[in-house]
């Protein structure tokens, strides 16, 4: 059975909404987000930068979101949750599920760090303006991307586990504007899904992720 480390309100939530989706019976343990529980020495032996999401698979010890998802969806049922490469949507699938981590997330993890794990005394409103802006317009594109369509490649599929969280995200941290229609759309097609819904709970004390 596949085991999932997660801290709640982080990308470990993509790796959980996707196994919710596939309706799999998962083993789960919330490491809290602080130096004891991402730091130890047993999670630095399952990632040496003490950082989530990581699965354990029998002997399979895997991390980064996006590995994780592709290992599962190709090793168990899929449901239909990747398009077949002959596909006409597969080109758009690998493209927004890696233009997650590659293009929205630097600027995001770039405010997380100015607005929440810095002290105050150490924030810097210039480098965090400059996050903002650059998150804006790494989101353009999706937001064109999106036009008449619920999710990203028209059906729910995993790309929507990794760029709809971020988006998800993005819109929690205030930065997807009220020019940005289509991501408002998508992101609340994505919090009406009875399974995102249970993924972003996991861990919390209340339903608000970021709260
Ligand atoms: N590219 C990695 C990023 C992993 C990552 O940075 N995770 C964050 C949570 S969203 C983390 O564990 N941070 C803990 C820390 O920075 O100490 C992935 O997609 O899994």
């Amino acid at each position: 059975m596949v085991k999932l480390y997660l801290t709640p309100s982080t990308r470990a939530g993509r790796v959980a909404w996707l196994l919710e989706e596939l309706e799999m019976d998962y083993e789960l343990e919330i490491l809290p987000f602080t130096k004891e529980g991402l730091k130890s020495p047993e999670h630095r032996a399952r990632h040496a930068l003490g950082r989530v999401p990581v699965i354990e698979d029998g002997e399979v010890s895997i991390f980064e979101s996006g590995a994780i998802i592709q290992y599962i969806l190709d090793k168990y049922d899929h449901k239909g949750l990747k398009p077949s490469v002959d596909s006409d949507n597969y080109p758009y699938y690998l493209q927004w599920f890696h233009y997650c981590e590659g293009m929205v997330m630097p600027p995001m993890n770039q405010i997380v760090v100015q607005t929440v794990l810095l002290p105050p005394e150490r924030r810097d409103e210039t480098v965090l303006n400059q996050a903002m802006n650059l998150l804006s317009k790494s989101l353009y594109p999706v937001n064109q991307f999106l036009e008449n369509k619920d999710y990203l490649i028209g059906d729910f599929s995993a790309a929507d586990c990794m760029l709809g969280h971020s988006c998800y995200m993005a819109n929690r941290f205030g930065s997807v504007s009220d020019e940005m229609g289509n991501i408002k759309k998508y992101v609340k097609n994505i919090e009406s899904r009875p399974a995102f819904q249970k993924a972003i709970q996991l861990g919390n004390d209340n339903s608000d992720p970021l709260g």
